[in-house]
């Protein structure tokens, strides 16, 4: 049996092929291009369009509707005979992104002509041209009324999992919603970019899974559903908009008209999408809680099962459903693989170079601290960029490499303390985790053993695990977490870091004085 497991992220889209035939189970294809190289025609940079002001980022829906066709021809053409077998499919997408769809959406889905490519059938179902991503930070003045109209940051963080962020869906459509009251009203159905995809593939309104419903400040993590009051309090006539909210495993549907006739594709079952760290939780095989795991891709993100939802005192972090039914903790950094592609490039160097300079200077950097705001920031939350340097020289390249390292490795530290996990074991992913001097000063900074997966995109993974999982329980067959977790998910036990005492010590004693760095240019020191 062949599942297709695909990841929209920020940059990319790609794709895994599964075959698990009892319990062996292999990759047989993969594929991945990012939508700059493959797309060009939409103008992104890193897969996203900005303007003069730094807190919007948005991207074009039809870009990764047409990213799905480019991504269906390719995996027909080199693998044909496993895609004529293919048994189910589902998927994963970078988190918080929304799609505004009107009246011609549900129509227009269901009667797609596999004669002619998707996007150009999509353009008049938009009712805004443009996703609001997780990079935008525009919706400050949104998150202020929704968190005072909803018993402050702390209840809100109580019962969504998280106090309103400027990225989570709630905020984005309240802020849409007053800034274009006429796109609003004209606005059918919100997707988030999972469920917009999920829809692209059934050719009808998709379902959104819990894990990726639990970004938006709109789900109560207690019952699993919409909370009225929140919806209440974000736009008029929200709950007729959104798709109902379903488990992780649930079967949405089956694969439209569009794909099977346009690549002579099988009518398999399409798992409800979630979000890429939801679906990184299953494709690392953290399903217990104690275990965490970091993923260093466009975003940095620290995250780890949990049991019972403990969300943080003082706002950090999130924790939202996880795909098992249980609950994930996880906290968010913005700057992550751009701002240590933004110091390679201003040194003028390629990774073998970044590399060879954290090789080359001393770990702790003399003192030298950076505070790598490039852009604005999630956590800690820092509306106006800018990068703060301390100790620091800005004209000596490999510092400065040093530094941006060091800081966005105290900053997971420190800003995942609230999670209360101390792990033997970091499971690294994501573009960055091909890195091993990066991922020796992780082993350092949280004196833990790391270790990497075969495979890169564990979010993809997940989406091809996803997809299994959710069709054997349709198939009335159980099975369980342990069992997806196991085999092809798990990390090759070697560790490609282990701490060393000395260097664990001396960051101990840096952490804190990051901390009182990092307060001092909040204003708060
Ligand atoms: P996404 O969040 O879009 O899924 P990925 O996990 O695919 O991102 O990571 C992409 C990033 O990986 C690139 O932006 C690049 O900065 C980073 N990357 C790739 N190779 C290396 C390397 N050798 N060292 C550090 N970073 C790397
Ligand atoms: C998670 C978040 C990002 C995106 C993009 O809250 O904002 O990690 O999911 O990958």
């Amino acid at each position: 049996m062949i599942y297709l497991g695909l990841d929209a992220s920020t940059q990319s889209l790609t794709a895994i092929l599964l075959e698990v035939d009892g319990a062996r189970r292999s990759i047989v294809g993969d594929h991945s291009f990012t939508y700059d190289d493959a797309l060009p025609q939409y103008g992104t940079t890193h897969g996203v369009l900005r303007n003069d002001d730094p807190s919007t980022v948005v991207s074009p829906p039809l870009m990764w509707a047409e990213a799905l066709d480019v991504m269906m021809a390719a995996l027909v053409e080199r693998w044909p005979a496993e895609m004529r077998r293919l048994t189910a499919i589902s998927g994963a997408a970078q988190q918080h992104g929304s799609v505004y769809l009107n009246d011609h959406a549900d129509s227009r889905l269901a009667s797609l002509s596999a004669r002619l490519p998707i996007a150009s059938q999509l353009a008049d179902i938009l009712s805004r041209p443009v996703a609001p991503i997780w990079m935008d930070s525009s919706a400050s003045q949104a998150c202020r009324e929704i968190g005072a109209a909803l018993g402050g940051d702390h209840a809100l963080a109580r019962r969504t999992g998280s106090r309103a962020f400027e990225r989570f869906t709630g905020p984005q459509i309240r802020a849409f919603a007053q800034r274009e009251p006429g796109a609003y009203a004209e606005t059918r159905r919100i997707h988030l970019v999972s469920s917009f995809l999920a829809s692209l593939l059934t050719g009808a309104p998709a379902s959104i899974d819990r894990g990726d419903a639990s970004g938006t400040n709109l789900m109560d993590l207690r019952t699993g559903q919409w909370w009225p009051e929140a919806l209440e309090a974000t736009a008029d006539g929200l709950r007729d908009r959104l798709p109902t909210v379903v488990a992780s495993s649930t079967v949405v549907g089956t694969l439209g008209g569009y794909w099977r006739e346009r690549y002579r594709l099988p009518e398999v079952p399409v798992v409800a999408w979630t979000g890429d760290n939801p679906s990184s939780l299953i494709g690392t095989g953290i399903v217990r809680e104690g275990q965490l795991a970091v993923s260093l891709g466009t975003s940095d993100t620290i995250f780890g099962a949990m049991r019972q939802p403990r969300v943080s005192a003082n706002g950090t972090g999130h924790v939202f459903a996880s795909p098992t039914g249980g609950f994930m903790g996880m906290t968010v950094f913005k700057n992550g693989s751009l701002a240590r592609e933004r110091v390679r490039d201003a040194y003028g160097l390629d990774w073998p170079g970044f590399s060879a300079a954290l090789r080359s200077t001393p770990v702790g950097n003399g003192g030298g601290l950076l505070l790598p705001w490039f852009d604005p920031e999630i956590t800690p939350h820092v509306a106006v960029p800018g990068a703060h340097r301390h100790n620091l020289d800005a004209a000596d390249a490999a510092a400065n490499v040093r530094a941006v390292v060091e800081a966005q490795m105290m900053a997971l530290a420190n800003h995942s303390a609230w999670m209360g996990v101390r792990p033997a074991v970091i499971y690294a992913t994501g573009g960055a985790s091909a890195n091993i001097e990066i991922l020796q000063v992780m082993a350092d900074m949280f004196d833990a053993d790391v270790l990497r997966q075969d495979i890169g995109n564990s979010a993809c993974l997940g989406a091809a695990l996803r997809a299994w999982h959710g069709e054997r329980l349709a198939a009335g067959e159980s099975v369980t977490w342990e069992e997806v977790a196991a085999g092809v998910g798990a990390p090759s036990s070697a560790p490609v870091a282990r701490p060393i005492a000395e260097y664990v010590n001396l960051y101990a004693d840096l952490k804190c004085r990051y901390a009182e760095f990092e307060q001092s240019q909040l204003g708060h020191g």
